[in-house]
């Protein structure tokens, strides 16, 4: 297709990305809503405009190869935030902010939900008159196993849409973001969070007051990539004396055994240009937690005589994790906290019924996989248990 000037006038954003978005082997530029093939011609243009962020990585499992969330800055445009196909441009999800939707980002934050999710401080239709600023918690989370017609939300708040990067050990993503006092337009700590996918809230796992943020209220370290060599990022970041830079990197230990990812020719390039213009994270061309998903329950049928009966799908740990050895089901009684209720073994779906039940009370059951560790670290323990499912609650 050819464009002219006009129509490719205003489509770069504050920063761009490379991969090779249509798997010939050959790298695009990705500019923001426009995208230049190797030979330098026009591949496609979205025609939405410019956008203050970027992520690109396979997030959406359902379709094939890459994909590209965007966030747009005019309040015309038809999408605030929207995820398109690397390779052809189509629209696979959003929505209209009616605003500009200064902040967004995606990855696997959710394992209740297939694929990666996306999130930004907006909600659709416009709805949100207080959202879309930089610190904004009140759009949501999305899930990219959805469509444009049934937007999935699977939380009603939002983390920072900040960078990605692996801290903890597991195969999902947490958020480098920072603490910043707009008044004097001025850094405090530089902070890790992971989020909470069941309580809908961001769990702080690194704060420090001698490091500080650049980049304003952007919040971004120096530089955050795998930068020794392990698959977990490390990031460099400057002392609040501003006399010294230093490489922090994760103290949590994993079970997961990776090659580094700088052998991704994407995530080696995303290193180099992370820092050209407003910083935007560097991604995997593919997805290290593909496939993970938690075990889901349903109610099959709940008998004050026969107790209650609950089936429970499969879980995965994904393409590159561990064996699902079985699972472990908690329980609680109305508002209780859950302990632990049964072991089942076997990794295929299946069910269980609970007999030690009353009529008129409420149960609360939750499960989640057992993975068996064969690539553990010599310090590891040899079983983990993670990804919990989402609560289910049954009143007899
Ligand atoms: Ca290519
Ligand atoms: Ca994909
Ligand atoms: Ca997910
Ligand atoms: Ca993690």
């Amino acid at each position: 297709m050819t464009y002219t000037e006009f129509e490719l006038e205003g489509q770069g954003n504050h920063s761009m990305a490379v991969a090779d978005v249509d798997g010939d082997g050959k790298d695009e530029i990705i500019y923001g809503s426009l995208v230049l093939d190797d030979d330098g011609t026009v591949l496609y243009c979205t025609n939405l405009g410019h956008g203050d962020a970027m992520h690109v990585s396979d997030w959406d499992w359902n379709n094939p190869g890459l994909e590209i969330l965007q966030v747009h800055e005019s309040s015309e445009s038809a999408y605030g935030i929207e995820m398109h196909d690397a390779a052809t441009g189509k629209i696979l999800h959003g929505f209209y902010s009616g605003h500009d939707t200064g902040r967004g980002a995606a990855g696997d934050i959710d394992p209740t939900a297939f694929g990666a999710e996306f999130w930004c401080g907006d909600k659709p239709g416009g709805e949100n008159p207080g959202g879309g600023e930089w610190d904004s918690t009140t759009g949501g989370v999305y899930s990219t196993d959805s469509s444009l017609e049934e937007l999935v939300m699977l939380s009603p708040h939002n983390p920072a849409a900040n960078f990605t990067l692996y801290w903890d050990g597991d195969l999902l993503p947490e958020i480098q973001d920072h603490a910043f006092y707009e008044p004097d337009y001025y850094p405090i700590a530089g902070r890790i969070n992971k989020w909470d996918y069941l309580a809908h809230e961001e769990k702080r796992l690194f704060e420090s007051t001698e490091l500080l943020t650049n980049n304003g209220t952007k919040g971004n370290m120096g530089l955050v990539a795998d930068l020794v060599g392990d698959w977990r990022d490390e990031f460099i970041g400057r002392t609040a004396d501003g006399n010294a830079l230093r490489l922090y990197s994760t103290n949590y230990e994993t079970p997961y055994s990776f090659p580094t990812p700088l052998k991704d020719r994407q995530y080696r390039l995303g290193i180099a240009w992370q820092n050209t213009a407003y910083n935007q994270p560097t991604h995997r061309s593919y997805a290290l937690s593909e496939g993970l998903i938690t075990s889901a329950l349903s109610l099959v049928k709940a008998d004050a005589e026969e107790g209650i009966e609950i089936s429970y799908t499969e879980a995965s740990d994904g393409k590159y994790g561990l064996p699902v050895k079985g699972y472990l089901v908690s329980r609680a009684e109305g508002e209780e906290d859950f302990s632990e209720f049964m072991r089942l073994d076997g990794k295929e779906a299946g069910h269980f019924t609970d007999h030690d039940v009353e009529s008129g009370k409420t149960y609360r059951y939750q499960i989640q996989a057992v993975l068996e560790d064969e690539k553990a670290l010599p310090s590891q323990e040899r079983m983990i248990v993670s990804y919990k499912s989402q609560p289910l609650e049954v009143e007899l």
